[in-house]
This record gives structure tokens, C-alpha cells and sequence, in this order.
């Protein structure tokens, strides 16, 4: 029967998905069976009790003790024991093991930064090692998020001035998708973040010198993928079209007048400063809305970011 739970769940990839994946096949049997149970009993009792002459008028009947005890008290015991089950879930999803890694989670409008415990952080990219335990400390900048990782059956709300907590153990080596599913606003659907299950050499490096692709892929690709996965993409095209921020088709060489009146030149430093620094400069006509990337950002992925936008002409 693991085509119908394949069919209705992504396949698990965490340690305690199994108190959410029994219990919840356990109650869409259970559906299954009382849809044709009740099914059956509806038209059973229509083909033997249909009216077949105009006299035959059904009798005055008031209750049924027997038949009201038998379906009040089979129900009673299946909900308790649901109720037992989903408790006994609950509780082992709830309580974080003592030896859990630490990893502070922030949503913002749209990303999810996460901080390390050596004091790194990553945007939207979560690594985390196999098969330890790993507690996240969430909480908003501005509004509510959620944090939603399907693979690991766990789900929360990120609140301003709150922290909550979730926890879990990761199995399965590779990519997890995670969403928001808290509506955030117009970059809600692109606030995806990714959980990258590494064994604990690949974390170690991690740590160390940022991830794989930081180290290798050439600087204008960098910059895409930057631009794509940091948070970038949600304010500033690269068609000319103007969102929260200034495009950046084109920019590259030219010259911009400051909410001040004064002239730059879109220059390699300029761009690195516009980056570690927003506010220091505001382009006319936008508002000072930029977080800082300063610290998020490694060396080379701004220089790939530089890359990038030389590139969009
Ligand atoms: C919340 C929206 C937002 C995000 C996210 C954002 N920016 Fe900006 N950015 C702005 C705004 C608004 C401006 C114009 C005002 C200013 O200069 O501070 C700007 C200005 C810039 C400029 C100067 C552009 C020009 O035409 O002079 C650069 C370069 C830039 N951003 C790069 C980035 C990069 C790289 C990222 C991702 C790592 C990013 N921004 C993420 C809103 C954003
Ligand atoms: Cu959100």
C-alpha cells in the first residue's frame, strides 16, 4: 500500500516522520473504508425500504438504544485512539533533544537568513549535518512567516518579537525544499529557501570556505545564482522594468544622480558599496530600502555579483 502514501506525501526524509506519516495514513484509510462503509449502508437500506405502494407509510420510530450505543461508542474508541497516536507525535516533535545543534533562523521579506553557530550565516541556503539533531530559533524582522519543510513533516510560524522552535533529524542526504506558507506579501512565493542534508566532511568544508558552488563556478554564473537565490531577484529586475530597487539592465559604466543630486559612476566599487553599504548612497527616486548584505555575502560572490551586472547590457 506504499503507492497511496507515496501518491498523497513526499517521501521523508527526516528521522521522526513517522509518528505524522502513520497516523495520517492511518485516518486517510480510514476515510477510504467508512466512504464505502457508509456508501454501502445508504443504498443497502434504500433497495430494502423503498416505498412500494402509496400506503406503505413508514412507522413513527423515536430512537434505538442498541444501534445509538454501537455508533457513539466505536467511534469514541477509534478518536481516542487517534487522539493517543497524535499525542504521543506531538510530543516527541516538540521536545528537542538536549545535544541539538543551534541554528538561528530569521525570515524577512523574502529571505530566510540563518545564523551558524561559529557566527557564519547563510541566505536561503540551510546546511545542516546527516543525521544529527538540529534545533532551528526562529524569528521575523517584519511580519509573519512560516516555516515549512514538507521532506521532514514540520511547520511553524516565524513571528516578529517571538521565537519559536523546531527541530529535526536529517536522513536523507540532498537537497529539501522549504517554503513560507504564511502569506508575506508580493515576494511571498519566491521566499524558498533549500536544506542541504551534508555528510559531516561536506559540512565541515561548508563552514570553512562556503559551499561547493562559491568555490568553483565561474564569477558571472556566481553572480546569477546570487542574484537569483539571495533575495536580489524580489527587488531588481534585469529587463529594465523597475521594481523596489533600480533594474540592473544596463547600469553597468553609467552614470546615476544620489536622492542628493550628486553624480556616480556604476563602477565595480560602487556596487560593492551599494551591496555592504545601501544606504550610504540612495539612487533618486527609491526609497532607502536595501537591507546590508555585509557578512552574507562572501568575497566572491560579490565579485561575481560585479560580474554579473558588467554583463547585463
Ligand atoms: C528589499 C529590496 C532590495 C533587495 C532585496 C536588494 N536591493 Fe539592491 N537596492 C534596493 C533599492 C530600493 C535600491 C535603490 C536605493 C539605494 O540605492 O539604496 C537598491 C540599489 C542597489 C544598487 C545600486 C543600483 C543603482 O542603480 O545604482 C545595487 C548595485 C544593488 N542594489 C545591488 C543589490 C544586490 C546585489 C542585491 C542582492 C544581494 C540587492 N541589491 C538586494 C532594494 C533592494
Ligand atoms: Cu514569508
Amino acid at each position: 500500500m506504499n503507492w497511496f502514501r507515496d501518491f498523497l506525501l513526499p517521501k521523508s526524509a527526516a528521522s521522526n516522520t513517522g509518528d505524522v506519516d502513520g497516523l495520517f495514513m492511518f485516518i486517510s484509510w480510514l476515510t477510504v473504508f467508512f466512504f464505502f462503509f457508509n456508501g454501502g449502508l445508504i443504498w443497502y437500506a434504500v433497495r430494502k425500504w423503498r416505498r412500494r405502494s402509496n400506503n406503505d407509510i413508514t412507522p413513527h420510530i423515536t430512537h434505538d438504544t442498541k444501534l445509538e450505543v454501537i455508533w457513539s461508542v466505536i467511534p469514541l474508541i477509534v478518536v481516542m485512539f487517534i487522539f493517543f497516536w497524535g499525542f504521543r507525535g506531538y510530543v516527541r516533535a516538540w521536545v528537542v533533544p538536549n545535544d541539538a545543534l543551534e541554528i538561528v533562523v530569521t525570515g524577512k521579506k523574502w529571505v530566510w537568513e540563518f545564523e551558524y553557530p561559529d557566527g557564519s550565516r547563510s541566505l536561503n541556503d540551510l546546511h545542516v549535518p546527516l543525521n544529527k539533531p538540529v534545533k532551528l530559533v526562529m524569528h521575523s524582522e517584519d511580519v509573519i512567516h512560516s516555516f515549512f519543510v514538507p521532506a521532514f513533516r514540520i511547520k511553524r510560524d516565524v513571528i516578529p518579537g517571538r521565537y519559536t522552535e523546531l527541530w529535526f533529524t536529517a536522513t536523507e542526504p540532498g537537497i529539501h525544499q522549504v517554503y513560507c506558507t504564511e502569506y508575506c506579501g508580493r515576494g511571498h512565493s519566491d521566499m524558498l529557501a533549500r536544506i542541504f542534508a551534508d555528510t559531516p566532511e561536506q559540512y565541515e568544508v561548508f563552514l570553512r570556505e562556503g559551499d561547493e558552488q562559491v568555490r568553483k563556478m565561474p564569477l558571472k554564473e556566481l553572480g546569477k545564482l546570487v542574484y537569483e537565490n539571495k533575495g536580489c531577484a524580489t527587488c531588481h529586475s534585469i529587463d529594465g522594468t523597475r521594481g523596489q530597487g533600480p533594474s540592473f539592465k544596463g547600469i553597468y559604466g553609467h552614470e546615476l544622480k544620489d536622492a542628493a543630486g550628486k553624480t556616480h559612476t556604476v563602477d565595480a566599487n560602487y556596487i560593492r558599496d551599494s551591496i555592504l553599504n545601501p544606504q550610504a548612497v540612495v539612487v533618486a527616486g527609491y526609497e532607502p530600502i536595501m537591507p546590508t548584505f555585509q557578512g552574507l555575502l562572501r568575497e566572491r560572490e560579490i565579485l561575481g555579483m560585479i560580474e554579473y551586472i558588467k554583463s547585463l547590457q
